[in-house]
């Protein structure tokens, strides 16, 4: 649907936000830190996968509910500064692999309503977005789910059966869609999966069209990206998804983006000391639009609610060059 994308292919540039109980964590646990060659499954080495690749047992991992409290959470710094460095829309993690909600769902107590901070993260978001005109979109982990006994998990796992798989389905990825939509009326959903053996059945074409119907019903405007099904998108989605800083092979008919990150990993990570700096995202940036896609870049908020500074510096100097340049 050409009329709903548009203000996707105008906007080129936007923020992706990974933030959630990981954050915490910080990219280490239990004397190691990511990437440690001496842990099992250390070869993808993100802080939001910590729960699975530093080996945090699942109620300890958990437990972490108890400990989120961004007492320097600011929603309307972080969309000021998304604004200010030329970006017309933003995505926040919803809800990670690791399961727990960033807002208060009635399907679950594995969220913010459990920690002590409470407030309502994603409304002030929203409010903000609205405030300064960016565009809000929710990343929603469909397929992994690390806390509902039915959510997919990783390959070295045990994996779930499609009945137990069907449970979580049904009783909390799509009432926490419906959830999201009726609360705070997003713009776009960035659903994340990637090819994984497991996908092939999970996130069957039947699964993908119940879960875009159930948007469509409730959200005309709502858009969808690709990477619903990456193996099988279908025809109904409204955007293609990249992955980090890599450019289509050849020239897209359909809207498209690509989602890359400051440093290595998404969600914060302490010593993750391996800044790109501006003029290299900018690089990227040109060259997406100048292929017509857009280039959402993520930062990793800390714990506290804080963006760290090396974000923000980084965030001003490509809104600086946009603005020099008449593009912001
Ligand atoms: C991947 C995820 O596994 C990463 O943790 C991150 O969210 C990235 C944007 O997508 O598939």
């Amino acid at each position: 649907n050409n009329d709903r994308a548009k203000w996707f292919k105008e906007a080129k540039f936007g923020m992706m936000v990974h933030w959630g109980l990981y954050s915490i964590l910080g990219g280490s646990y239990n004397g190691h830190t990511l990437p440690d060659s001496t842990l099992k499954h250390a070869e993808g080495w993100y802080a939001e996968w910590a729960q699975q690749r530093l080996e945090v047992p699942a109620k300890e991992y958990q437990a972490l509910v108890k400990q989120f409290n961004p007492v320097n959470f600011d929603a309307d710094q972080w969309i000021f500064e998304a604004k200010n460095a030329g970006m017309k829309y933003f995505v926040i993690t919803a809800k990670h692999h690791d399961g727990f909600a960033l807002w208060d769902s009635k399907v679950s107590t594995y969220d913010i309503g459990s920690t002590p901070y409470k407030k309502d993260i994603l409304g002030d978001l929203a409010k903000a977005c609205k405030k300064y005109g960016v565009k809000l979109g929710f990343y929603y982990s469909h397929c992994e789910d690390w806390e509902h006994p039915g959510g997919a998990t990783p390959e070295w796992l045990p994996r779930k059966t499609d009945a137990e798989f069907e449970q979580y389905w049904t009783q909390k990825c799509l009432p926490q869609i419906s959830e999201l939509i009726h609360n705070y009326n997003p713009d776009l959903f960035w659903f994340d999966t990637w090819g994984d053996e497991q996908e092939k059945t999970f996130i069957s074409d039947k699964r993908r069209d119940q879960l875009i119907a159930l948007i469509r019903k409730e959200s005309p405007k709502c858009l969808i990206n690709g990477r619903i099904s990456y193996l099988n998108p279908g025809d109904d989605i409204d955007f293609l998804e990249m992955m980090d800083n890599t450019y289509p092979e050849k020239l897209q008919t359909r809207p498209w983006q690509t989602a890359a990150t400051m440093v290595n990993s998404w969600g914060w990570h302490a010593k993750d000391y391996n800044w790109k700096p501006a003029n290299q995202m900018l690089g990227y940036l040109i060259g997406n639009v100048a292929k017509g896609g857009n280039y959402l870049l993520n930062i990793g908020p800390k714990p506290n609610g804080e963006i760290p500074a090396a974000a923000i510096q980084r965030l001003r100097e490509m809104g600086g060059w946009l603005t020099a340049n008449g593009e912001a």
